[in-house]
C-alpha cells in the first residue's frame, strides 16, 4: 500500500492571464521556486516530490496524515500569491493510489475546506514504497557523435517508452535530469523492468542500469534505489561483469 498526494496550482490558467503576454519569464521562475519550496518541506518529513509537467506535483507521502499537509499548506499559503490544491490517495499500486487521488477530487472528497485538501488519507507509516532508478549506461560517450539537443530527443524518446511501458504494470515514472529516471513501481513493474531494459537494448542500442530501492517511507526508497544504481557502477568499474538490476531493502 502506497499513498500519492497530487498538488496542482489552483486555477493557473485565468491567473497566468492576468500577468499578460509578456509573462513566460515570470511563469518559469515561479514553477522553479514552488518547486525548490514544496520539495524542501516534503522531503523535511521523508516524503518526495516528482516533478510533473511543471505546475503539477506527484509527492509519495507514506506516513503523513491530514494535520502535516494543513501545515505544509500554510507554509506555501505564506510564501506564494497562487494557492495550490492537495489531491491524496493510497492504494495497492501507485497508479491506484493516483487513481483514488484523482476521484477525491472529482467528487470534491474535502478533508479540509480553509487549506483546499482533497481525498482519502491512510497516513500509516507501515506503508510500503519501491522506486526504480533507472540510467543509461555511459551517456556520456554519445556527446562525441551526437550534440546536445539530439541528446536530448533520444531521451525524451526513451521517457516516452517508459512511461508508456510501467505505466501499463500499473506504475508512473517521472524524468529527473540529466539521463535519470525513476519509477514508483508496483510489484509488477519491478518484476518488468530487466523485460524493458532488454525491450530498449534491442530497439535502440541503449544500455540502461536500474536500481531498486524499498522502503516505508520515499526518501529512504529513493536513497536505496541510487545506492542500488551506484552499486552497479562500482562493480562495472572494478572490471567485473556488472548486473543490470540491483534492489535494496530496509
Ligand atoms: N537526477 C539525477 N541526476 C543525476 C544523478 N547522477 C547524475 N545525474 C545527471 O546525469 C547526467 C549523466 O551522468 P551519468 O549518468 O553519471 O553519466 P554516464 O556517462 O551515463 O555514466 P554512467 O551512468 O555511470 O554510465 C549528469 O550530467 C547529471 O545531470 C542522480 O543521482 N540524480
Ligand atoms: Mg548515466
Amino acid at each position: 500500500m502506497i499513498q500519492l498526494s497530487i498538488l496542482k496550482i489552483t486555477e493557473y490558467g485565468p491567473w497566468t492571464l492576468t500577468l499578460g503576454s509578456d509573462r513566460e519569464h515570470e511563469l518559469q521562475m515561479l514553477q522553479a521556486s514552488l518547486y525548490k519550496e514544496v520539495q524542501k518541506l516534503f522531503s523535511e518529513k521523508n516524503c518526495l516530490v516528482f516533478l510533473n509537467r511543471a505546475d503539477e506535483f506527484f509527492v509519495v507521502s507514506n506516513g503523513l496524515g491530514l494535520e502535516e499537509h494543513i501545515e505544509i499548506q500554510k507554509s506555501l499559503e505564506k510564501l506564494f500569491d497562487v494557492r495550490l490544491t492537495i489531491s491524496i490517495g493510497y492504494g495497492e499500486s501507485p497508479f491506484e493510489a493516483n487513481l483514488k487521488a484523482y476521484e477525491g477530487k472529482k467528487n470534491q472528497n474535502l478533508l479540509n475546506e480553509e487549506h483546499s485538501i482533497f481525498g482519502f488519507v491512510n497516513g500509516k507509516s507501515d506503508l510500503k514504497v519501491s522506486i526504480m532508478h533507472l540510467d543509461v549506461d555511459d551517456l556520456s560517450s554519445r556527446r562525441a557523435t551526437d550534440s546536445p539537443y539530439e541528446i536530448s530527443s533520444i531521451i525524451f524518446e526513451l521517457y516516452s517508452k517508459m512511461s508508456k511501458y510501467f505505466l501499463k504494470k500499473n506504475s508512473l515514472t517521472f524524468f529527473m535530469g540529466g539521463d535519470n529516471f525513476m519509477v514508483i513501481a508496483s510489484d509488477d513493474g519491478k518484476n518488468s523492468v530487466q523485460e524493458f531494459i532488454d525491450k530498449i537494448k534491442q530497439e535502440d542500442k541503449i544500455l540502461l542500469n536500474c536500481g531498486i530501492g524499498n522502503a516505508n517511507s520515499a526518501r529512504e526508497a529513493v536513497k536505496l534505489a541510487t545506492k542500488s544504481l551506484d552499486t552497479i557502477r562500482e562493480i562495472r568499474d572494478s572490471g567485473k561483469e556488472k548486473p543490470e538490476v540491483y534492489e535494496l531493502s530496509c
